[in-house]
């Protein structure tokens, strides 16, 4: 069974994950697939992608399969992981990309919707930031990505209480465009990608890429850059961040020690 299913419809190119065994969770293979989708919509000229889970799902993406996590030793969020490629495929595609939502949102993918172009969600729609959960010690581009869709304090609520929100507060702080009842949601969706489509990809796609520059321009020192390494290499090699992943995989909740 493929983990993502794909098709093309007058420009609009459609991503649906498929791995409903594992919440959808964002395996290396799932985000492999994923991003040799995004290149097959390139050649093809697609002009907006719908990124999506299948219709009615209760679970849009459990995030980052936890079973790739390093155990400790080793950055879990470093340049190579699946997730951070997945956000750079997203961000880096010509054409805008728009996160069609049904079900919850957790973890990792929470930050895949935000870093998407456009958010759709049915009102039923959460999304649950879990890094604070699991003692995962987020990255540097990953907190950008929360705080260029969120205002700061909602992106701390969401990052330190790992609470679910619904999409109306989302949409309340304009981090969701529209919150669409699931059985127009799809149509909506599509609608607004064809309206996009009759644009001019060219004009589209060389203001993403600004946008995506302007948010991304940050001075940051080499001694910052060097402290936050220094920071989050103390977070994955502590007891803590083993018990949040072996919490997780034991299916308890963490006991977490500070340390
Ligand atoms: C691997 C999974 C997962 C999963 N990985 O079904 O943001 S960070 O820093 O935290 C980042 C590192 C990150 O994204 O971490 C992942 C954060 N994700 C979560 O905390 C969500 C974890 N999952 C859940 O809370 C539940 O699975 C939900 C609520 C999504 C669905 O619950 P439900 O009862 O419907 P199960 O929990 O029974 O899950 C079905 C199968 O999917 C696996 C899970 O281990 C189970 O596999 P088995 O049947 O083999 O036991 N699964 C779920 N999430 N993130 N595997």
């Amino acid at each position: 069974m493929p983990q993502i299913l794909s098709d093309i419809n007058d420009g609009v190119g459609t991503i649906t994950l498929n791995y409903a065994a594992k919440c959808n969770a964002l395996s290396e293979q799932l985000v492999n697939a994923i991003a040799a989708t995004l290149n097959d919509f390139k050649d093809a000229g697609v002009r907006v992608a719908i990124l999506r889970a299948q219709p009615g799902a209760k679970v849009w993406s459990a995030g980052h399969d936890v079973a790739e996590l390093p155990i400790g030793g080793l950055d879990p969020l470093g340049w190579q992981d699946p997730l951070r490629i997945l956000i750079r495929e997203v961000e880096n595609f010509a054409a805008p990309v728009i996160a069609l939502i049904e079900g919850s949102v957790w973890g990792g993918a929470c930050e895949l919707v935000f870093a998407c172009d456009m958010l759709v969600a049915t009102p039923e729609a959460t999304f649950a930031a879990t890094p604070a959960k699991l003692g995962v010690p987020y990255n540097a581009t990953g907190l950008l990505t929360f705080l260029n869709a969120a205002p700061p304090h909602i992106a701390k609520e969401l990052l330190f209480t790992s609470r679910p929100m619904t999409a109306a507060r989302l949409e309340r702080h304009g981090i969701i465009n529209h919150v669409v009842p699931a059985g127009e949601i799809s149509e909506f969706t599509h609608d607004m990608a064809q309206t996009i489509a009759q644009n001019s990809p060219l004009a589209i796609g060389v203001m993403k890429e600004q946008l995506r520059i302007l948010a991304a321009a940050h001075a940051l020192s080499p001694a910052d850059f060097e402290r936050i390494q220094g920071l989050r290499r103390a977070v994955y090699n502590s007891r803590d961040y083993a018990e949040g992943i072996n919490a997780f995989k034991e299916k308890r909740l963490p006991v977490y020690l500070g340390k």
